[in-house]
């Protein structure tokens, strides 16, 4: 069946292929299902493996071109290479179907996790053969391990060179020795794999040829469904998906009792609410596509549309016997900023979407799919506090929307406090870095400024240093791109939530200010290289500014105001050479995070489907020589 497109305009675009017109089961359908969730941290390979089970678990047709990351269909997930939504597929293997959940590991989208668990009955723990267990693998193990999800364990990359099998498996263990709520969940098996060279194999010495023993060792360990399909229905939405041509969908796992085509369902909600929908379309998952279906059994994973108004965490069940499954209960945002309706002078010029109702709408609609984010109005109605996991689950918003032609401002991430016991708490997070030794200095001068404590470092055999501190989440905000700048590419970080600690100790901020536009106009090259006589800059010549937009950074201290629309005054001789030879240098150009963290509390960025610019909040120079003396904000 040739895979066909459909543009869904939700958050979660998955673009997965739907198969509308009821299928025909017999001989297709067997209900033997395994429901298998894939967790690890980040970049550990999920999707490869993934990729891999799909290739070789009678998915593809012959010769059918398949690329890679097949399971990252968002246009932002093949960008950046990481897997930001949950998704289902799923494989047969001997007669069974195995229905897999692939998931993100960066730690901001760990929400995903949690919301998705209770769709599986096993886990494949993923772990990279040479990084070993990181944070988020143990974060999300106690996630599956608390919701007595069967565990199973996979060392990937086993064809890297710098594989240390023995060692990593044994701090797998001792992870689980800490991590496990009973026996049981000490006897998982432990398969070795290249995700990326397909193969599987139960003896590190001995090189596999294809996945078949990881096949094996998922229909051997993982539990197959137990929900009676005689019971009263009960079904968890897991989660949500909108689609142009059939509305709102409802995912989630069947827990017990039977879907039936045009059945009467009651929708229970988190609050204790309930309303009766027909069911008007039942989808399962066939590899990557989701086929329809007149009925779905307890066990299944399904996708359904009927209900309306249906949020995550609300449990479908029969109309005689409504009773709502424990909800889904998300760990809490620690990282928040403002989303306001832009008020720069170019307003609406570049974006469809500007109005306050419009940027409302979408906040609210995005907290029906996006269970760990939260939605704050304040007292002013252009303004809604949003908060998030970390930087990057709020910077996904803000890049989701402004491709949804959106234009909006945000203000600088910063972490979310908690008054416990009377006294301020803020977040704290583990930090875990790995770089060349070379940079170490550097790094730790940094870190030492932002309250971050060693609690270990390693060398190993490649002068390849790891380093694990414990940091509030203020330190942290602005360290990426400090990063990325001083190792140059060579490292990797993560950082993961552990606890609210009182807060304690100032951040040393980092020094220099901003070069300020003073006048409305056009940038010219004579007006940028005054600029660059005080510091870098930001645009290029050409380009639209207004009074109050930062177009650059200076070393020292405070805002300088600077023309750079400024023409350079026409006299009848010609310039000397020198001034011709006098050339730009290289402008600099900032990533959306980037911009993010580099703002201040008094700064915004303006974002535009075609543009984000950085501006000061008050924007003429008088309201902020006034915000100065008054020590409060003069206006928006
Ligand atoms: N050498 C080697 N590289 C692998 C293997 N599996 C995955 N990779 C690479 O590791 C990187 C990350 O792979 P992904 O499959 O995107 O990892 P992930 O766990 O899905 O990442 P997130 O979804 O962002 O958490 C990619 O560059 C892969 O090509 C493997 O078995 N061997
Ligand atoms: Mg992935």
């Amino acid at each position: 069946m040739v895979a066909e497109y459909v543009k869904s305009n939700n958050i979660i675009d998955r673009m997965l292929s739907w198969s509308v017109g009821l299928f025909d089961l017999n001989g297709f359908e067997n209900n033997d299902i395994r429901n298998l969730a894939i967790i690890a941290h980040v970049d550990h390979g999920k999707t490869t493996l993934v990729d891999a089970l799909l290739k070789q678990g009678q998915v593809f047709r012959a010769h059918q071109q398949v690329g890679e990351l097949i399971m990252d269909t968002n246009p932002l997930e093949r960008e950046r290479g990481i897997t930001i939504l949950a998704k289902n597929a799923s494989v047969s293997y001997d007669g069974v179907r195995i229905n897999i959940i692939d998931t993100p590991g960066h730690a901001d989208f760990s929400g995903e996790v949690e919301r998705i668990m209770n769709m599986a009955d096993g886990c494949l723990l993923l772990v990279d053969a040479v990084d070993g267990p990181m944070p988020q693998t143990t974060y999300v193990l106690r996630q599956a391990l608390q919701q007595s999800v069967t565990p199973m364990v996979v060392i990937n990359k086993m064809d890297r060179p710098e594989a240390r099998v023995a060692e990593v498996v044994e701090m797998v263990q001792d992870l689980f020795l800490e991590l496990a709520t009973n026996a049981e969940q000490l006897e998982f098996p432990i398969i070795y794999a290249s995700a990326k060279a397909g193969y599987a194999t139960t003896d590190p010495e001995v090189l596999g040829t294809d996945m078949v023993p990881l096949f094996k060792a998922i229909l051997e360990s993982v539990p197959a469904p137990t929900g009676d399909p005689d019971a009263p229905l009960q079904m968890l939405v897991a989660a949500l998906d909108y689609d142009n041509y059939l509305g709102q969908v409802a995912l989630g796992r069947v827990t017990r009792g039977t879907l039936k085509l045009r059945d009467n369902v009651a929708l229970l909600g988190r609050g204790g609410e309930s309303s009766v929908h027909n069911l008007e379309r039942i989808f399962v998952f066939r590899g990557m596509e989701r086929v329809e279906v007149p009925e779905a059994r307890a066990g299944d994973i399904v996708a359904l549309t009927g209900p309306e108004g249906v949020s995550i965490g609300d449990t479908i069940s029969s109309i005689e016997h409504p009773e709502a499954l424990p909800t889904i209960d998300i760990e809490e945002p620690t990282v928040r900023m403002t989303f306001g309706v832009s008020t720069s002078p170019f307003m609406g010029k570049e974006g469809e979407h500007c109005t306050s109702r419009n940027l409302r709408d979408r906040l609210f609609r995005e907290l029906r799919t996006n269970v760990s984010l939260q939605v704050e109005p304040t007292s002013s109605s252009d303004v809604f506090v949003v908060a998030g996991r970390g930087e990057l689950h709020l910077s996904i918003l803000v890049e989701t929307m402004r491709r949804e032609q959106f234009e909006f401002q945000v203000s600088r991430p910063e972490p979310v406090t908690k008054v416990i016991d009377g006294k301020i708490h803020e977040p704290y997070e583990i930090l875990n870095i790995s770089t060349h030794d070379e940079y170490v200095g550097a790094l730790t001068e940094y870190l030492s400024g932002r309250l971050a404590q060693l609690l270990d470092m390693r060398y190993d055999d490649n002068s390849y240093v790891h380093m694990e501190y414990k940091i509030p989440t203020r330190g942290l905000i602005g360290f990426n791109s400090f990063f990325l700048r001083t190792c140059r590419g060579d490292g990797l970080k993560s950082s993961i939530f552990t606890s609210y600690e009182p807060m304690e100790g100032e951040i040393k901020g980092q020094p220099g200010g901003v070069l300020v536009a003073s006048e409305r106009g056009t940038s010219v090259t004579y007006g940028l290289l005054n600029a660059q006589g005080r510091g870098d800059t930001f645009i290029d010549p050409g380009t639209d500014v207004y009074e109050g937009m930062i177009v650059g950074s200076h070393r020292r201290e405070g805002d300088i105001e600077i023309n750079v629309c400024k023409e350079k005054k026409l006299t009848n001789m010609r310039s000397s050479t020198a001034d011709v030879a006098k050339r730009l240098n290289a402008t600099v150009i900032m990533s959306l995070e980037e911009a993010l963290e580099f703002i201040s509390d008094d700064e915004l960025v303006e974002v535009t489907p075609q543009n984000f610019r950085l501006r000061k909040m008050d924007l003429s120079a008088l309201d902020r020589k006034r915000t100065r003396r008054d020590g409060v904000r003069a206006r928006d």
